[in-house]
């Protein structure tokens, strides 16, 4: 079983993947995707394995042009207590001694280096692989909504993940949420804080990392990093209405929405980002089409029936 949260009767999985650390479905009767942690022994610890398919599934689902809102998530509960997560962070299991080097989680003891267990040892990469970051860019940028279901623990490099997401559910009794990176030696000093203090305002954000007081799903929609809290039972079907509300609005809307609030924020990548949407919107006037066909006759372009709009 994926969940007990899982309806099968709303999904379908998509099979052209390998995944052995996230599963992947569309739904049946809608443009909505649902990418899911399925590490529940480990709370959905990430590993570098992990980090790569949740990137193939968002990649993926970008590219599709029949999916609207992608859901993020975490499979449970736990086969060996019950508990419930979203995503605990980086599996701490897989963190050699000197922090850079990493096993494949599967118990064995293999270091490796960015080119997997096989590399040289002397020619590993002394940074380690926070390839995580490169997972937040892409839901930062994915032209479409992604929503946060988080049905128990959103910790560390989790509770990052949330907080770069464009929304997040979470469940009234299970939800917890808190940031652990400074017991850890580890520090989100990017969008994971950067993002949660525009959420929740600097004192606040500072108290959650330097504190790592556990905060509820209310406790977090009161702060303004959850948007709703709803009956655990309710999760998985509500985040299937909202992203069934959004996908029946305008895609061209909701993407130009989407940049703009990012572009505040993510200053000349922003306004790249928002400007390469009009540039695709402007593509497809007639002038745009004058301008490229002029140069492909080898004329001058005629304008001159282009209004100047006010
Ligand atoms: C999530 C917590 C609060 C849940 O507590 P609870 O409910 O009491 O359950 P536990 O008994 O503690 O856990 C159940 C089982 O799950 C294992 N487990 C839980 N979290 C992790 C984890 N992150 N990595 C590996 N295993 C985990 C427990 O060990 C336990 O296993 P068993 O049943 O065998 O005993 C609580 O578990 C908790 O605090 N977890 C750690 C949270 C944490 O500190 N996360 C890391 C924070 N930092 C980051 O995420 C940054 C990213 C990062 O640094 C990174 C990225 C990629 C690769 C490596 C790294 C890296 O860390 O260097």
């Amino acid at each position: 079983m994926v969940s007990d949260l899982f309806d099968p009767e709303q999904w379908e999985a998509i099979n052209e993947f390998d995944f052995a650390d996230i599963t992947y479905h569309h739904a049946t009767e809608s443009g909505t995707v649902r990418i899911a942690f399925d590490r529940p022994a480990v709370r959905n610890a990430f590993r570098p394995q992990t980090v790569d398919e949740l990137y193939d599934a968002l990649d993926h689902a970008k590219r599709q042009t029949d999916v609207g809102c992608v859901l993020l998530t975490g499979n449970g509960p736990s086969p060996k207590d019950g508990g419930w997560a979203f995503c605990s962070g980086g599996d701490q299991s897989v963190r050699g001694g000197s922090g850079y080097e990493y096993n494949d989680g599967d118990g064995s003891d293999a270091e490796a280096g960015e080119d997997g267990p096989e590399s040289n040892e002397d020619e590993r990469p002394k940074t380690g692989r926070l390839h995580i970051l490169e997972v937040q860019r892409l839901i930062r940028h994915i032209p479409k909504p992604v929503i946060c279901v988080v049905p128990g623990w959103a910790v560390g490099g989790g509770h990052s993940l949330h907080v770069v997401c464009d929304l997040t559910i979470a469940s009234s009794e299970h939800a917890q949420f808190l940031q652990t990176d400074p017991d850890v030696a580890s520090f989100d000093g990017g969008f994971g804080s950067a993002y949660l203090a525009k959420q929740i305002g600097q004192k606040k954000a500072r108290e959650v990392f330097f504190l790592g007081k556990t905060y509820s799903a209310d406790e977090a929609a009161e702060m303004g990093m959850v948007n709703e809290a709803v009956p655990h039972e309710d999760l998985e079907s509500t985040a299937l209405e909202w992203a069934e509300t959004i996908n029946a609005k305008s895609p061209t809307a909701i993407r130009m929405l989407k940049y703009g609030f990012n572009a505040t924020d993510d200053g000349m990548v922003g306004q790249q980002v928002f400007a390469g949407e009009a540039t695709r919107l402007a593509y497809m006037t007639d002038e745009a089409q004058e301008g490229r066909e002029a140069f492909m006759d080898g004329r001058e372009p005629d304008f001159s029936d282009v209004p100047w709009h006010y």
